[in-house]
């Protein structure tokens, strides 16, 4: 399979063992998620001292399928009711602690969520290369209510990426707390897991305030995220923009 199993380089379910409650308390505000500013990052203790990464990370796909949703699910922000088309492009910040399997190590992961309106793209083309540029992971998204948009997704991702891009890919499927009205069956998302070696992951309804609707989406991005970087590293020697902040696997020694 083309992505790292769940749990493979990280520790799954990790927010929900005792040792992670301190790094998670970083992340929460009054029971709610802690909206952290651009600049802003999550600080530990000197005994607890954990390494941020930083990885940009684009959210594709057509109006109203749910990329600012998502965006808003994903950062613990208001999501919103009604659909209004992304005016230009918005970015946020999702801090997420995880701990490596191997070492024992923990980090932070910074996710810099990338959301784009579908017309900004249209009108302005510089819009999707911006977006594109450095990015380390796109997020591709469709609706469980919109068959088309899912029947778009293999088009979509060989228009925007390069098979030789160096970014992990996964799927999204939103409002599948929709799913009475679902178009798309499980059996469909077999088949494009497996033809086109992407996962799929099910997001919808509220939030519910635990991690637990967010835990395995961003386990996920992390964990390939890591893995990519990792093949990236033993492979070439690192080149590391100076100043894209960006930390990857090469602080492990
Ligand atoms: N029930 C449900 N509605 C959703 C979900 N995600 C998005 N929506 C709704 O779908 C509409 C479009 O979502 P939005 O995030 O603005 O789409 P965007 O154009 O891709 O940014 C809004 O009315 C959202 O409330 C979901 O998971 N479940
Ligand atoms: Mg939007």
């Amino acid at each position: 399979m083309a992505w790292v199993a769940a749990g493979s380089v990280m520790v799954s379910d990790w927010h929900r063992s005792p040792e992670s409650r301190e790094y998670f308390s970083k992340i929460l505000h009054k029971k709610k998620r802690r909206k952290f500013g651009l600049l802003e990052a999550p600080v530990m203790p000197p005994h607890l001292k954990a390494d941020i990464v930083r990885y940009k990370v684009f959210l594709s796909g057509k109006s109203g399928v749910g990329k600012t949703t998502l965006a808003a699910r994903l950062a613990g922000l208001d999501m919103p009711n009604i659909h209004y088309e992304t005016t230009g492009m918005e970015t946020c910040a999702v801090f997420w602690p995880v701990k490596l399997r191997e070492s024992g190590r923990i980090l932070f992961f910074h996710f810099h969520l990338w959301d784009c309106g579908e017309n900004a793209t249209r009108r302005f083309d510089h819009m999707l290369p911006s977006c594109k540029e450095h990015a380390d992971a796109i997020l591709f998204l469709f609706s469980f209510t919109d068959r088309g948009s899912f029947e778009d997704l293999s088009s979509q991702m060989s228009r925007i990426t390069e098979p030789s891009d160096r970014l992990v890919r996964l799927v999204v499927g939103t409002k599948f707390d929709l799913f009475m009205h679902t178009d798309v069956t499980e059996r469909d998302i077999t088949r494009f897991q497996e033809v086109l070696g992407v996962p799929v992951f099910r997001v919808g309804g509220d939030v519910s305030g635990g991690f637990g609707e967010i835990a395995p989406l961003l386990n996920a991005l992390a964990e390939n995220l890591w893995h990519q970087d990792c093949m990236h590293t033993s492979t070439s020697v690192p080149t590391v923009p100076s100043n894209s902040g960006h930390i990857g696997p090469e602080i492990i020694v």
